[in-house]
């Protein structure tokens, strides 16, 4: 039985439709990770950096999402979900889930923690203005990729095209974001994505 430490909306709820896609047993630990709210002490004993996901399996624990994505998806390869080490796609594979997690998240984390990317209060309308045209040159590389593609890989689904849905459920308009009907393949993708039944059990 995995546990996955857990917040709604977060980075761990891409973990979760990982693990209902291998239809492995887990249990949700529902994780405060409030900015302003102190972390509890077994969150922090996994992950000292505070956040979401933690993974926990007997006595190991992993995080980072990308991690976590790669080691599930190769732990249970009848899932479908990774190309083999040997595949001629495993290297895209990899790279859009290392993209995802240092670019891409990267440039959200400057709308939810600006104050981590500038030492002044007074920057962050600067911060935040700059997430937002990092967020349309990131969704735009990934867009023109997607171009005559059913899915990142090609005609292979992956663990990809769920780490790259979860993160189209960010962008925020209110936030000043781009729209996702902004980058046309990727809400085509995304919509694919949607319609899975393991998609479907955990964003209803
Ligand atoms: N690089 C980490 C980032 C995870 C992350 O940013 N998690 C957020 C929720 S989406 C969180 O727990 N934030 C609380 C915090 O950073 O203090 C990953 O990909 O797992």
């Amino acid at each position: 039985m995995y546990k996955l430490f857990y917040a709604d909306h977060s980075a761990a709820i891409g973990v979760r439709v990982i693990l209902e896609e291998i239809g492995a047993p887990y249990e949700l630990i529902r994780t405060e990770i409030d900015v302003d709210k102190p972390r509890s002490p077994e969150l922090l004993k996994h992950n000292p950096n505070g956040w979401v996901p933690v993974l926990v399996s007997g006595d190991k624990s992993i995080y980072e999402c990308a991690a976590i994505t790669i080691y599930l998806a190769d732990r249970y390869p009848q899932a479908g979900l990774a190309p083999a080490f040997d595949g001629a796609e495993r290297g895209l594979y990899l790279q859009w889930l290392v993209y995802f997690s240092s670019s891409m998240q990267n440039a959200y984390q400057m709308t939810w923690y600006w104050e981590r990317f500038c030492e002044n209060e007074s920057d962050q309308a600067s911060v935040n203005a700059r997430s937002v045209t990092r967020l349309q040159e990131i969704w735009g590389v990934v867009d023109d990729a997607l171009q005559g593609k059913k899915w990142l890989l090609g005609d292979q689904f992956s663990a990809a095209d769920i780490y790259m849905y979860m993160l189209t459920t960010w962008l925020d308009e209110t936030r000043g974001h781009p729209s996702l009907e902004t980058f046309s393949n990727v809400a085509r993708v995304a919509e694919a994505v949607h319609a899975r039944p393991a998609v479907c059990r955990v964003y209803g």
